[in-house]
């Protein structure tokens, strides 16, 4: 899974990559700003690092998040193959905005979120109606000349793309059956992606309730619940300097500050959900490790995820979920008190379930 990175400038783009990937910047050879970055973040799951104390693993395996850091939007960026291509091939966006005070760095006018949600949704928009109407003109002199009821249905979807874009409505939150979704994918189109608004708010004594009420504060209630949307809320510069500190350093850091976690914990998770995704694991005594499939994936399907072998050879997935595994101490125990289930075909993987894949292969 790929997210995108976008947002105005100097608003904390690349500090918030950075964060995420832990990436240093010489490592990235920023001296081409233009460029994008890209760079893995490892999903923290606390019921993984539980059951890898149980299992004492020779290896234990986080899920992992690719991000992609790229230059500042803009009408102009936007009209760059390159740019263009980058944000093209994401699966979902987050778009940071700048909600802390800072004379040093400039902005464009006052600190607003939401106006800068609408200018950079109407970019986006913009693009992607530039491209529906290329491809509509294709496609009626294609109807022209053939009709076809598959060419039909794209015309029809093209339309009402079209209509939603002109009056502001992002392709996200259009309606789609999957017919249409497949229909449509090979377009890429950046409004249809799902969205995830993340504030970057200053620092302050309060933090920990400042990003609690952020989202309302800076009046993202109502995008946020949005179709496909979602929000949230980070401090960039308390974040970077966690990232600097030993675990039981940023224990006491986080707590004066009034903070449980780390937020960088708090955004993977959003991403996660507006995605759709979930996570289920594979526990041994070599590999603890997580895994991601959409949220409904029936058990073959997980198989899949970890070798696609295992989906064609799919037998039964031997399941429990990662909490009565932890309390009953050991699979063995877990059979004995009749917590661990044969599942079959047609069982809908639950975010948390420990699968064992029996296989004929
Ligand atoms: N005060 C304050 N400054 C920040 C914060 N986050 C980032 N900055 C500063 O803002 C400037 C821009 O940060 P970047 O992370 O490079 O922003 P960007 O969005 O990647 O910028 P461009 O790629 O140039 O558009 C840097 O000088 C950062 O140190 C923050 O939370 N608080
Ligand atoms: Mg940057």
């Amino acid at each position: 899974m790929k997210t995108g990175i976008i947002g105005l400038p100097q608003v904390g783009k690349t500090s918030l990559f950075r964060i995420l990937t832990g990436a240093k910047l010489e490592e990235h050879g920023y001296s081409n700003p233009r460029e994008a970055h890209i760079g893995v973040a490892r999903v923290p799951d606390e019921r993984l690092e539980k059951l890898s104390a149980l299992y004492s693993p020779k290896k234990t395996t986080f899920a992992n998040v690719e991000y992609v850091d790229v230059a500042a939007i803009g009408q102009e960026a936007l009209k760059e193959s390159a740019y263009l291509g980058n944000l093209r091939n994401v699966d979902a966006l987050i778009h940071v905005l700048r909600a802390f005070e800072d004379d040093a760095i400039p902005h464009v006018g006052p600190i607003d979120p939401l106006r800068d949600i609408k200018n950079v949704e109407f970019d986006l928009m913009l693009s992607d109606l530039g491209q529906v109407e290329k491809r509509l003109e294709r496609v009626e002199k294609d109807l022209r000349k053939m009709r076809s009821s598959e060419l039909e249905q794209e015309h029809a979807l093209l339309l009402r793309s079209k209509e939603a874009l002109e009056k502001e409505q992002p392709l996200r939150e259009l309606e789609m059956t999957p017919e249409e979704k497949k229909l449509i994918k090979g377009f890429m189109f950046l409004s249809q992606k799902p969205m995830l608004y993340v504030l970057n708010v200053g620092e302050s004594a309060s933090l920990g309730a400042d990003l609690e009420t952020a989202v309302s504060r800076f009046k993202l209630d109502s995008v946020a619940h949005r179709p496909n949307a979602g929000a949230t809320a980070i401090c960039g510069k308390v974040e970077a300097e966690l990232a600097e500190m030993e675990d039981e350093e940023a224990a006491d850091f986080l707590s004066s500050y009034g903070l449980k976690e780390s937020g960088l914990v708090r955004l993977i998770r959003k991403s996660y959900e507006l995605l759709g995704l979930i996570s289920f694991f594979t526990a041994g005594e070599d590999e603890c490790r997580a895994w991601t499939v959409p949220t409904g994936a029936k058990a073959p399907q997980a198989a899949g995820v970890i070798h696609t072998d295992l989906e064609h050879h799919f037998i039964r997935a031997e399941t429990i979920r990662w909490d009565a595994l932890l309390e009953a101490g050991s699979e063995a125990a877990a059979r004995a008190r009749g917590t661990l289930r044969l599942e079959g075909k047609e069982y809908v993987v639950q975010d948390g379930d420990v699968l064992h894949i029996r296989h004929s292969g």
